[in-house]
């Protein structure tokens, strides 16, 4: 009996205990992260509850207030949700889902957007400590600004109503939507009537088309908040994503901070963290946006703390509004869309409210039941068509879908990739280096995630080459220093090419007194030579790839993704049709083979899945695994990972991986120049 009755006390006492420190986890293992980093800290942490349950306080040994934000009221309301697309599910599709034509308007699945709830939940796919996480009491309010071009309507209103289920409302000053000259007809009259219902939005429009930057910028220039925070307009936020971001503005203001920004999939709508979630953001010498791991000496012993990032990862951030004006904003000289002079005109839409819907009531029942009649006869003649298409359609789709398909992937991959990254990187790079050099810093919120919909394709007009260039030009100019010639290097064409007048920019920085880009690259970006140097080390081989048994060369025909590489009469031997082939090659420093001269590749690698599959080219991920190659002295080029070598079949043209057969050769190539030290120094790395 004793024993029985202490172990009751005991388990009671145990019971108690951990009811009285169970709210404090948070605070706990903040106390124990502070140990790690400082075990000579005396000082420990007080609270101070203040009432009972909910609003509990907790003062740090710096003397700030901190509280959990987190609003479990809306996360309780999540979790109950039950429908399709819920909790970041995929949609489950049928084959008629797959419509091209809802993806042709968005570059994204508009009808599965369209199925799934405006509210729809989310999973909190954040890193366990984030939960136990507190923040300053007292943060920053934020005007958030989401410029949109002809977004789908679902799509935007989904980001509306995820931002204000889950932010708490006093730190949402206003939201700001900036409408850059859309002309489809659901994003008139239709939203400001909509949006109505939200007293914190406002619709701005442009008077032309300006371009993401300026776009942006107008946004700024008329938000009132403490912090601005951009957003783009096809975004889910997540759980408690903002307390995070404005806590690291509070603790310094110059500071530009970045969600992690998930994918929502552009057809099934999955909600799902990116491969290599928390990466650095990086760049490469032709100015593209890389990822590059964190190194070591960078990691934090909490993987949910803030990490530095030398680049953005992506166009969503928020920053101080005063901070940002100081360092200029954005060059509103950069052009995206290449028009000439430009100066921000735009018209500000009233905020609408009941009151004024009211006095205007008569007209608009008048106009409503225009629209109603409208509406019907519409809904009618749209019956009839269809059903006359339909039959006609059936046969013309399954031919289209098969030839779109194809061609829609290429389109997708070479047009997209490249402008959509290239676009992205210099508005990327240009915050980022003067951020940096002018003594502010980027940090990546790890607690902090925002879904956004990564399109197929982009769906509208696209910037022409010159004025990326020019802009690109004109960042490496104003911010880059010596370090400029890299890019030139291997982009001769910006040499020559005009920026318009930085004058303006130039004094800028000067009157900011900003550190130069020597600086930034020692003290910021000191990991991205590693992964991307400026000065390319020599390849081991380059030109032709020729076939010994077929006497026939390697071509990729300037394929893209996914192009199966074969065999075709040598362009040497004067094959006829020169302006298809494509048979220089590099096998370069990173060990993987690419289409191009060596100071001037493509971002394609020979790629192999098995030790049987044909051999394709890939988007390189620089990771060698798959895209890892060896040139071996028997002339085989063999592929690590999978054990086999390159074979070739010469009557069919095909290539393909085989079993090795030093002996046969089909497997055996001939680089055109060859680099002896460079390439013993590789099969002597590999055999060690
Ligand atoms: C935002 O915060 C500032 C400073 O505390 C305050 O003056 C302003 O009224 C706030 N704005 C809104 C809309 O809450
Ligand atoms: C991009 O795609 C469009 C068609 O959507 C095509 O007309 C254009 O030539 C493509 N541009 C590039 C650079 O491939
Ligand atoms: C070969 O590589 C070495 C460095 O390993 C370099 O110094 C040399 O210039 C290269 N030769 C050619 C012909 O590129
Ligand atoms: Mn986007």
């Amino acid at each position: 009996m004793k024993r029985k009755q202490k172990r009751f006390l005991q388990m009671t006492l145990l019971f108690t205990a951990a009811l009285i420190f169970l709210p404090d986890i948070g605070l706990w293992s903040l106390y124990k992260e502070k140990h790690l980093v400082k075990p000579a800290d005396p000082a420990e942490p007080q609270t101070i509850p203040l009432g009972l349950g909910d609003g509990q306080l907790f003062i740090w040994t710096d003397g700030l207030k901190r509280k959990d934000w987190h609003d479990y009221e809306s996360i309780q309301k999540d979790a109950m949700r039950s429908g399709k697309g819920e909790h970041g599910k995929p949609y489950p599709l049928t084959e008629e889902d797959h419509d091209d034509s809802a993806y042709r308007e968005n570059g994204f699945n508009i009808f599965v957007s369209n199925n799934i709830a405006l509210e729809r939940s989310l999973p909190d796919i954040r890193h366990p400590n984030c939960k136990h996480k507190v923040y300053l009491e007292k943060l920053p309010n934020t005007s958030i600004i989401i410029p949109f071009h002809n977004e789908g309507w679902t799509s935007l209103l989904r980001t509306i109503h995820s931002i204000i289920n889950r932010t708490p409302d006093s730190l949402i000053a206003e939201i700001i939507l900036v409408d850059d000259f859309s002309d489809r007809e659901h994003l008139k009259e239709k939203l400001e009537e909509y949006m109505v219902r939200f007293a914190k939005v406002r619709i701005v429009r442009t008077k032309k088309r300006e371009g993401l930057i300026r776009t942006r910028l107008l946004g700024a220039s008329l938000a009132r908040g403490e912090v601005l925070t951009f957003l783009d307009s096809h975004c889910e936020v997540n759980v408690n994503w903002l307390p995070p971001l404005l806590n690291q503005i509070a603790l310094n203001h110059k500071t530009i901070v970045c969600p992690m920004i998930d994918v929502i999939d552009h057809n099934h709508f999955g909600y799902e963290a990116q491969a290599g979630d928390a990466m650095r953001g990086a760049f490469d010498w032709e100015m593209y946006y890389k990822r590059i791991p964190i190194p070591p000496e960078l990691q934090r012993a909490d993987p949910s703390d803030p990490f530095e990032s030398p680049v953005m990862a992506g166009g969503l951030f928020a920053v101080n509004r005063k901070w940002f004006w100081e360092l200029g904003g954005y060059d509103p000289g950069l052009e995206i869309w290449g028009g000439e002079q430009y100066e921000i005109s735009f018209k500000i839409v009233p905020k609408l409210d009941h009151s004024l819907t009211r006095a205007v009531g008569k007209k608009e029942k008048r106009k409503k039941r225009r629209k109603e009649k409208k509406r019907k006869k519409k809904k009618e003649k749209r019956k009839e068509k269809r059903r006359e298409e339909k039959r006609r359609e059936e046969k013309r789709r399954e031919e289209k879908r098969r030839e779109e398909k194809r061609k829609e992937k290429k389109r997708e991959k070479e047009n997209n990739s490249i402008l959509k990254t290239k676009s992205h990187s210099f508005t990327c790079l240009l915050t980022t280096f003067q951020v940096w050099m002018c003594g502010g810093g980027m940090f990546d919120v790890p607690c902090s995630r925002v879904g956004h919909i990564y399109r197929k394709y982009v769906p509208y007009k696209v910037p022409s080459g010159t004025s990326l260039a020019r802009n690109l030009k004109r960042v490496a100019e104003t911010w880059m220093d010596e370090f400029a010639e890299y890019i030139y290097q291997r982009r001769p064409e910006y040499r020559h090419l005009s920026t318009g007048d930085i004058s303006a920019q130039k004094e800028l920085r000067k009157h900011l007194k900003c550190k130069d880009f020597k600086w930034f690259m020692a003290a910021v970006a000191w990991d991205v030579p590693k992964y991307y140097p400026p000065v390319e080390p020599p390849p081991a081989a380059w030109g032709e790839i020729r076939n010994v048994a077929a006497n026939l060369c390697v071509d990729s025909k300037h394929g893209a993704t996914g192009t199966e590489l074969r065999l075709d009469i040598c362009v040497k031997d004067g094959s006829e049709r020169t302006w298809s082939h494509e048979q220089l090659f590099t096998f370069g420093w990173r060990e993987d083979i690419r289409p191009g001269e060596p100071l001037h590749t493509r971002k394609f690698c020979f790629d192999a899945i098995s030790h049987s599959s044909p051999v394709t080219l890939y988007d390189c991920h620089g990771m060698k695994g798959n895209q890892h190659w060896s040139y071996r002295k028997d002339k085989t080029l063999f592929h690590p990972v999978s054990s086999s070598c390159i074979d070739c079949n010469p009557a069919e043209k095909k290539i393909f991986m085989n079993r090795c057969d030093p002996l046969s050769e089909t497997q055996q190539w001939i680089f055109e120049h060859i680099n002896k030290t460079v390439l013993e120094k590789f099969n002597s790395k590999a055999s060690s």
